[in-house]
């Protein structure tokens, strides 16, 4: 026994001792030992493959020691920490990200090149985990890395979907999505923990029971999936410490029956997991069908039950008062996906931990705090209370009663209002009876924001008017903002060097240091390195695009790009439009090819699957594209290019590349942004609406480096308002004639009329985003962009102010907003 107790007191069962030796002999030491011992190669014989797996296993051990101790200093801090829970974590590749923090790329890159490895090719074969769809999991992805940065106490959870978003292929022009096996080579940069498998459970009924003679329920669940975590490091940047992501991956409880399996009925025996597994699938199944709906939901549930579950009884210690658990920690909830947290942290604290109902909800509202993401009505989560009544019985009986607490209080504030109340209610009536998901998160949350400034305040005033009368305070803002680490010092190395030989180090770390670059803007000799930057960026671009799919980047091009999902009220569209218009222009003689700014319109989109207006205008760019870069009358000026798949890590070359950045989404639809601020802080101008965080990127860089164009938010308002008819803009607007016709004509279509007709006539007839409204403004600001350009000097001097005034936009400085503003954490421990 006294045995056991000393080892368990050796330093060496608490943490390892160290981290190897950071010299380039100590890394090719580790390297070879990898490939030996874990994949079981000696280098001779060792495919990519097996090189890339033991450089990933040599970075993890040199972040070891650190997240070791990290976890057991957040296991025994007394502080308050923050657990970030979200349905997306678009990661982006790691072994990159990975070396950088820890400092390790430039004896990484020599040592393997003692090797004879040129780790270009190793990072190559790093496959980036498919776990996001856009801005919110991009969103999620920069903020863990900025709390490891800032050295702040906080876990991350979420799914680890075994197959993530779908992988995006062209065919004949048109959207297909294939699975996306980003796992099939292996992940050398998860730690599954089976053994530490939570059970989660679904449906069945609900009773009461004399608990001693206090009346409770109880929930009796039919059946039952585990949910094993998977460890993710999350190294902040050169401060040597490492978080925790932690994914939960579905498995089930019984997987294989034997004594059906030896019946003969091999399907039968496997059913359940198959079942179980199709909970960690993939990310965001198709919805259209109740399966499909359901499946979500048991998504939701799944990962927010096992999070709450792992914080209570892995991070706290057994006898933790529970009344002191705003002290501990804050759930941030990242949309509405896992809202359904709140009534499941309810069932644990009143149910299971037998705590009095209205202690369990003091605790609760000071417990979570909801993120918006959205202004789209449709994008409101709801659940039908059909479906969560038959998946989640308890958590129904829980969210009733919240809600008549709730409704109850509204009507002793504002008396017996029935609209207000109707208006008011989680629950709805209408179409169906379901529970809005968005309600419940801001009723339970300390603090709900939005994620720009325009977007918290029509959130306010005019998405939870009533929420915000009734909650005075609770409402506030935090806008976005991204990780320079990714998307400067990975993304854009040369320009990283170039700032930093102007302005020395730490940058990185303090954002708005890049004002100092505002001098530099007047210096000739900068500019002209700063060009240059540019230019290189545009040859690797095109390099890549190259390899990737066969596609182009002509040099001299102006190269103005659309990255980002595909949604109508984004207005891909208008970008379209633009195209068609200069290419109508050249081919009916009206403008003189000669006279083209030469530019390469990059986009990079993919629809939802069940989307069908956006897949017809990804068929429509690429048919576009393919009759405008064949013309010969366009002489190479118009060049349209549509990688297919766009991901983190294409965004990596594109974004630094960029001269044009198009953000042109109808005012008061866009949250926030976050490529917006990518693109402006690698230096490319922005043409954009008054919109999300457009506000605030051009209050920041200057109306003279910024090209506005369209309505204003109240100006679209006033327009519905007095009935907005589009085809009215089609009449009076002879280019807009000239481009919707050619559309409509076949030109695009090998003549046949049929195929973007339904686009054509949802743009007359319909144009729910006032494509049509905003289009002269856009086509007038675009001729703006090509006088701007054609002064290239002064053109990179707009450029690098942009780069010097977007130091705001930091993902550190929101996560000190939300310190501030809404966890009250202490920032570090
Ligand atoms: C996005 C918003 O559309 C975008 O404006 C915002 O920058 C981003 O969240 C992060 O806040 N929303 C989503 C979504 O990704 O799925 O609703």
């Amino acid at each position: 026994a006294s045995g056991r107790t000393q080892i368990a007191d050796h330093p060496l069962a608490l943490a390892p001792v160290s981290a190897p030796a950071s010299s380039v002999d100590g890394f090719v030491r580790e390297f070879l030992k990898n490939l030996n011992f874990t994949q079981g190669v000696p280098l001779s014989a060792s495919s990519p493959n097996d090189r890339y797996l033991a450089l990933a296993h040599t970075v993890r051990d040199y972040l070891m020691a650190r997240w070791l101790e990290d976890q057991r200093g957040q296991r025994e801090a007394q502080s308050k920490g923050v657990a970030y829970l979200s349905a997306e974590y678009l990661l982006g590749r790691q072994l990159d990200n990975n070396l950088l923090a820890s400092r390790l790329t430039d004896v990484a890159t020599e040592a393997l090149a003692k090797c004879g490895i040129d780790i270009d090719d190793l990072r190559q074969q790093e496959v980036e985990p498919g776990l996001g769809n856009g801005g919110l999991g991009r969103l999620a992805a920069c903020f863990i890395d900025s709390l490891a940065t800032m050295s702040v106490p906080s876990i991350g959870y979420g799914i680890r979907y075994e197959y993530g978003i779908f992988r995006q292929t062209f065919v004949d022009g048109q959207q297909v999505e294939q699975p996306d096996a980003w796992l099939s080579l292996g992940s050398p940069w998860e730690f599954p923990h089976p053994e530490a498998a939570q059970t989660i459970s679904f449906a069945g009924h609900t009773e009461t029971y004399d608990d001693d003679g206090v009346e409770r329920s109880r929930w009796i669940p039919a059946w039952n999936v585990q949910a094993v975590p998977y460890n993710y490091m999350v190294p902040g940047y050169h401060n040597g410490r490492v978080n925790t992501l932690r994914l939960w991956r579905s498995v089930a409880t019984n997987a294989f029956d034997l004594r059906i399996f030896n019946s003969g009925d091999y399907e039968e025996a496997v059913r359940a997991q198959i079942f179980a597994e199709n909970i960690s699938k993939v990310l965001y199944p198709e919805d259209s069908t109740p399966q499909g709906k359901e499946l979500r939901l048991q998504q939701q549930y799944f990962f927010v039950a096992a999070s709450i579950r792992d914080f209570l009884t892995n991070v706290l210690a057994e006898d933790f008062d529970l009344e002191k658990l705003p002290e501990r920690i804050i759930f941030q909830l990242n949309d509405t996906h896992p809202v359904i947290a709140v009534p499941e942290f309810m069932r644990v604290l009143v149910d299971e931990k037998k705590m009095d109902w209205d202690a369990a909800w003091a605790i609760t509202q000071q417990c979570f705090a909801y993120t918006c993401h959205t202004l789209l009505p449709e994008a409101l989560e709801v659940w039908s209370v059909d479906l969560l009544g038959r998946l989640l019985p308890r958590h129904l009986e829980i969210i009733y009663r919240i809600n008549d607490e709730f409704l109850l209080a509204v009507r002793e504030r504002f008396g017996d209002d029935e609209m207000r109340i109707r208006n008011m209610s989680i629950v709805s009536d209408f179409p169906e009876r379901s529970v809005r998901m968005a309600y419940l998160a801001t009723v339970a949350g300390a603090k709900v924001n939005g994620v720009a400034e325009l977007h918290s305040q029509l959130l306010r005033d005019k998405v939870l008017p009533d929420f915000n009368e009734f909650y005075p305070g609770k409402f506030t803002n935090v806008t976005n903002g991204v990780t320079p680490r990714r998307f400067i010092r990975l993304a854009n190395p040369q320009l990283a060097d170039l700032i930093t030989e102007a302005l020395g180090a730490g940058w990185t770390v303090d954002l708005e240091r890049l004002r100092g670059l505002e001098s530099f803007a007047e210096d000739p000799e900068f500019r002209a390195r700063f060009a240059e930057v540019k230019a290189a960026n545009k040859r690797t671009l095109n390099t890549v695009l190259l390899a990737r799919d066969g596609l182009s980047v002509p040099d001299g091009h102006m190269l103005d790009v659309m990255v980002k999902r595909l949604h109508e009220y984004k207005r891909q569209m208008l970008k379209v439009l633009h195209i068609v218009t200069s290419y109508e222009g050249i081919i009916s003689g009206r403008v003189d090819v000669k006279d083209v700014t030469p530019r390469t319109f990059i986009f990079g989109a993919k629809a939802a699957p069940g989307y069908v207006m956006a897949k017809r205008i990804i068929h429509l760019i690429n048919a576009v594209g393919s009759v405008v870069n064949a013309d010969p009358r366009v002489e190479g000026r118009l060049n349209v290019v549509f990688p297919p798949n766009y991901n983190v890590t294409l965004a990596e070359r594109v974004i630094p590349a960029a001269d044009l950045s198009e953000q042109i989404s109808l005012a008061g639809k866009e949250a926030s942004g976050t490529g917006n601020m990518k693109f402006a802080l690698n230096g490319a101008l922005t043409i954009g609406t008054d919109d999300g965080a457009n506000v605030e990127i051009r209050e920041l860089v200057g109306d003279d480096n910024f090209f506005l164009f369209g309505m204003t938010e109240p100006e679209v308002e006033a327009l519905w308002a007095e009935g907005y008819r589009p085809s009215e803009f089609y009449q009076k607007d002879e280019d807009l004639r000239r481009a919707i016709d050619l559309i409509a004509s076949g030109a695009f279509s090998g003549g046949d009329r049929t195929t973007f007709e339904p686009v054509v006539s949802n743009l007359l007839y319909d144009d729910r985003f006032m494509v049509l409204a905003d289009y002269a403004s856009y086509i007038a600001e675009q001729g703006k962009v090509d006088a701007a350009y054609g002064d290239q000097d002064a053109w990179t001097r707009s450029a690098i102010l942009n780069v010097a005034r977007s130091g705001y936009f930091s993902s550190d400085r929101s996560m000190r907003d939300y310190i501030q503003r809404i966890w009250h954490t202490p920032p570090a421990y």
